[in-house]
C-alpha cells in the first residue's frame, strides 16, 4: 500500500506501508534455513508475518517496517519452526497386522512371512477387501495424530491394491484425506511395492501391467505426485524398476526409491540414475552407492521406526552421507508391517538414539530435507519469505527438545498456509 505523509521538510513523500493478513510477535524462531547455522535463530524477539497464506516478512522486532496488521499476536516467546512434514509413509490401509508383530517376535523373519504369502500381502488382502469410506476412516486418525505433533504436509503411498482399483482407491482416499484434514498430502504410486497373486512367478508382467495400464490411467486422474517402488530381492529387481522409472520420467512423474532396506541391491545406485528425489532406508547401501547420492544430489530418507521394528542391526551409512554432503530427512515409514507409528516426534527421537542424528539434523530431517525429499523446498521447509506460512508453535525452551522429548504435548498450534489450528485432544 503506498501512504502519503507530509514531512517536516515540507514536500509529502510516499512510502510502502506492507500490509499484512498475520502478524506473530515476541517470538523465538528457527527458521531451519540451511545457510545459517544453530537452527537458523532469528535473534532473541523476532516477528513473523503473513499475507495471502505466504510469509511476507521475518526478522528482529525491532526492524519491523511500518505495517498495518489484520490480526497481531504477541507469542510469549515461545519458538516458532517451520511445520514438520512426513515424507514417506503408506498410512492408507485396511486390517493391522499386529499377529505377525507376535508371529516375528517369536522367532520368524519378516523375509520368511512375506515369502510365505503373508506380510505385505495380508495388508493387500485386507486394503482390497476395504471400502474407500473404510480406508478413509480408518486413515484419519492417523493423518490427525501427526498433525496434532505440528505436522502440516503427508506424504502417502499406494502400494497395498496391486491392481487397478485399488490403487486408484488407495490414491484418491490419500487426496481426499489432504481435502478434509488440515494436512497438506503428496501421494506416490508405490504398485511397485510387491508382486500380487495374479502374476505369482511373473514379476516382469507386473511391471509391465503398471506400465501399461495403471500407471497411464492415474497419470490422466492427476491421483500420484511421484511414482516410488520397492527393490529388495523379496520385491523387485534393478533392471525391473529401471523400465517402470522410464516410463514414470516418460510420463513427467518423479521417481523415488525404497532402497538397499534389507540388502544392498544397488538401490541407491539406481535411484541416483534416475535423478530420483529421494533414496529411502538405505540401511545396507555401499560407499559406491552413498557417493552415487551425493553427486545426484538425492535426499537420503532415514526410516528409525522400522529400523528399531525389524531390530535391523545394520545402520545406514551416517557417516559418510554426512561427510559426503548428502541431505538426510527423516520419517515415519507409518505402515502397518514394519513401521506402526504415527508420531513423527517419535521418528525423530528414534533418528537421534538410533542414528546418532544431533537434535538439530533431525529437525531439519522432518523439515526442510523432508520438503526436498518431495521436491517442495522451494515452497516450505524453512521460514523464509515467500514460502507457505507453515509454521509450528511450541511451547519449548530450544528447538533441541524436539528430538529429546516424545509423547509430550508440546505443540501450541499450527498455522498451515496462515491459518491457524491447534492441537485437538
Ligand atoms: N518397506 C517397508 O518398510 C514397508 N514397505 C517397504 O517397501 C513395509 C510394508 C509392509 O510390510 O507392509
Ligand atoms: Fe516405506
Amino acid at each position: 500500500m503506498l501512504t502519503s505523509v507530509a514531512t517536516a521538510m515540507g514536500p509529502k513523500l510516499e512510502y510502502r506501508m506492507s500490509d499484512w493478513d498475520l502478524l506473530l510477535t515476541d517470538a523465538r524462531i528457527a527458521t531451519m534455513r540451511g545457510e545459517t547455522p544453530d537452527y537458523g535463530v532469528v535473534g532473541e524477539r523476532a516477528a513473523i508475518a503473513v499475507s495471502n497464506g505466504r510469509i511476507a516478512w521475518i526478522g528482529e522486532a525491532s526492524e519491523l517496517p511500518a505495517h498495518r496488521a489484520r490480526e497481531e499476536r504477541a507469542m510469549g516467546g515461545r519458538w516458532l519452526t517451520p511445520a514438520l512434514i512426513d515424507c514417506h509413509t503408506h498410512l492408507v490401509f485396511g486390517g493391522d497386522r499386529a499377529a505377525e508383530f507376535e508371529q516375528r517376535l517369536r522367532g520368524s523373519s519378516y523375509e520368511d512371512i512375506a515369502l510365505s504369502g503373508d506380510g505385505i500381502m495380508s495388508t493387500v488382502r485386507a486394503t482390497r477387501d476395504a471400502s474407500a469410506d473404510e480406508l478413509f476412516d480408518a486413515a484419519l486418525p492417523r493423518i490427525n495424530a501427526l498433525a496434532n505433533e505440528g505436522v502440516a504436509t503427508v506424504e502417502i503411498k499406494s502400494g497395498y491394491g496391486l491392481d487397478i482399483d485399488t490403487e486408484i482407491r488407495m490414491l484418491e482416499v490419500a487426496r481426499r484425506l489432504g481435502d478434509e484434514s488440515c494436512v497438506d498430502v503428496r501421494t506416490a504410486l508405490l504398485a511397485a511395492h510387491t508382486v500380487p497373486p495374479e502374476f505369482e512367478g511373473d514379476a516382469n508382467g507386473y511391471i509391465d501391467f503398471i506400465c501399461d495400464q495403471i500407471l497411464p490411467l492415474v497419470v490422466e486422474r492427476k491421483l500420484a505426485d511421484t511414482v516410488d517402488a520397492y527393490c529388495e530381492s523379496i520385491a523387485f529387481s534393478s533392471a525391473q524398476i529401471e523400465q517402470l522409472f522410464d516410463k514414470a520420467t516418460q510420463m513427467g512423474l518423479p521417481v523415488r526409491l525404497h532402497a538397499d532396506q534389507l540388502s544392498d541391491g544397488g538401490g541407491a545406485e539406481l535411484a541416483a540414475r534416475f535423478g530420483a528425489l529421494s533414496a529411502d532406508h538405505l540401511e545396507y547401501t555401499s560407499p559406491k552407492g552413498v557417493r552415487a547420492l551425493s553427486e545426484a544430489g538425492c535426499v537420503a530418507v532415514l526410516l528409525p521406526g522400522a529400523f528399531l521394528t525389524l531390530a535391523e542391526t545394520q545402520l545406514p551409512p551416517i557417516a559418510s552421507l554426512r561427510t559426503s554432503g548428502v541431505p538426510i530427512a527423516v520419517a515415519t515409514d507409518c505402515n502397518p508391517g514394519t513401521s506402526p507409528i504415527c508420531s513423527l516426534r517419535t521418528a525423530m527421537m528414534l533418528a537421534s538414539r538410533l542414528f546418532r542424528l544431533t537434535p538439530e539434523e533431525c529437525l531439519a530431517g522432518a523439515t526442510r530435507e523432508a520438503a526436498r525429499a518431495l521436491g517442495l523446498l522451494d515452497d516450505r521447509g524453512t521460514l523464509e519469505v515467500g514460502k507457505r506460512a507453515d509454521i509450528a508453535v511450541w511451547d519449548i525452551s530450544h528447538p533441541r527438545e524436539l528430538a529429546y522429548w516424545t509423547g509430550t504435548p508440546q505443540l501450541a498450534e499450527t498455522i498451515a498456509s496462515g491459518q491457524t489450528s491447534g492441537p485437538t485432544s
